[in-house]
């Protein structure tokens, strides 16, 4: 079975993005995959988190992925922080990187461009991210658009590796969804709906109320043509509303503009609004049912023992490449 990988960072609340662009990804593909998906607290702390509300989070995120259709039967579920075998390998792969290529990734960049408290680790973290992935000999990466350039430098990486020190990585592609690559923010449409935004006005959270939901849903930012159809460039508002609509009913953004051609704004939003209700509402019944279950540390146990042996075993293989220690 081949192995698909992915992560989700808790550095903030989990959104509707983290949801269409992450989450979702993996339960597509949890079937035909040997499927791993983790917490990369590690890379939480690139910028600076309250420790026990990073520790809750960690937890809830783990009942988030659960709770929207990550079987524990089909995944390994896992933290990243408790397989020290990341942060190793990715001190040798810091070695093995140019800082020319570091230097061209764009999240960095955008990062440090808004200016205070850029850290060291905000610069390395897409080697660690490649270290999370090579760890694995995980061939697929299912990820946002946003994360393209960071699983194309863990295969440049992997590639350099291994001319130079014999075959020992698989070279990992992105999966990229094809509708909802990107889920914008509703107060302003061109820019992404993150978690690390200050007011959440135009964000939804996972574990937002269905009042937030609607109320964010219907004072989301459109424009004054007053028709429904999907144009990224001049109908950003429109078209991130079809593209919400479209990934959580799983239909075509083709077949949801035909659909709405003949809604006035308010009922479109209104719809939207109901599905984004229904698939939200089913998730944090589940996730209330979870949180204050066991069922979670016994996943992470499990998860936790089967890593950390796959990775020393990598781990040693790679040190011995390199001429470390008495590998
Ligand atoms: P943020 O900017 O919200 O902090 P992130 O992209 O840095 O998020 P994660 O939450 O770790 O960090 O992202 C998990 C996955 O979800 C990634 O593959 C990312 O591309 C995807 N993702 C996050 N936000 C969105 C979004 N708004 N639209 C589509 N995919 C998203
Ligand atoms: N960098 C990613 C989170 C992440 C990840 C990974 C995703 C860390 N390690 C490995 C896929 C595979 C982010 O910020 N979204």
């Amino acid at each position: 079975m081949k192995r698909i990988l992915t992560g989700l960072k808790p550095s903030g609340e989990l959104t509707l993005g983290s949801l269409i662009g992450g989450i979702k990804q993996t339960v597509l593909y949890q079937d035909e995959y040997d499927s791993f998906i983790f917490v990369p607290d590690m890379h939480a702390i690139t910028v600076s988190q309250d420790p026990k509300e990073l520790r809750e989070r960690i937890y809830k995120n783990v009942a988030l992925y659960l709770a929207s259709g990550i079987d524990p039967n089909k995944n390994t579920i896992y933290l990243q922080s408790e397989n020290l075998y990341h942060a190793n390998l990715s001190w040798v792969l810091e070695c093995t990187t140019y800082m020319g290529e570091a230097s061209r990734m764009t999240q960095y960049k955008d990062k440090a461009s808004k200016g205070e408290n850029v850290t060291v680790g905000l610069f390395t973290y897409p080697i660690l991210m490649a270290a999370d992935i090579l760890l694995y000999d995980a061939e697929y990466v299912p990820v946002g658009i946003d994360q393209k350039q960071h699983v194309e430098l863990a295969r440049n990486i992997a590639d350099r590796f291994n001319k130079r020190y014999g075959d020992t990585f698989t070279i990992p592609e992105p999966l990229i969804p094809k509708v909802g690559a990107k889920i914008m923010d509703l107060q302003d449409p061109t820019k992404k709906m993150s978690k690390s935004d200050e007011t959440y006005k135009g964000v939804i959270l996972l574990l937002d109320s269905e009042k937030d939901i609607r109320k964010k849903i219907m004072s989301a930012v459109t424009d004054s043509e007053g028709k429904i159809y999907y144009d990224v460039q001049n109908k950003p508002g429109i078209s991130n509303l079809l593209t919400i609509y479209s990934s959580l009913k799983e239909v075509t953004i083709e077949e949801a503009s035909e659909h709405f051609k003949d809604y006035n704004y308010g009922n479109f939003k209104k719809e939207v609004a109901d599905v984004v209700v229904e698939v939200i509402m089913a998730i944090q019944k589940k996730y209330n049912d979870l949180i204050s279950s066991n069922q979670i540390e016994e996943i992470l146990d499990k998860g936790s023992k089967r890593t950390n042996a796959l990775a020393e075993q990598k781990l040693k293989e790679v040190f011995h490449k390199v001429g470390l220690g008495r590998y």
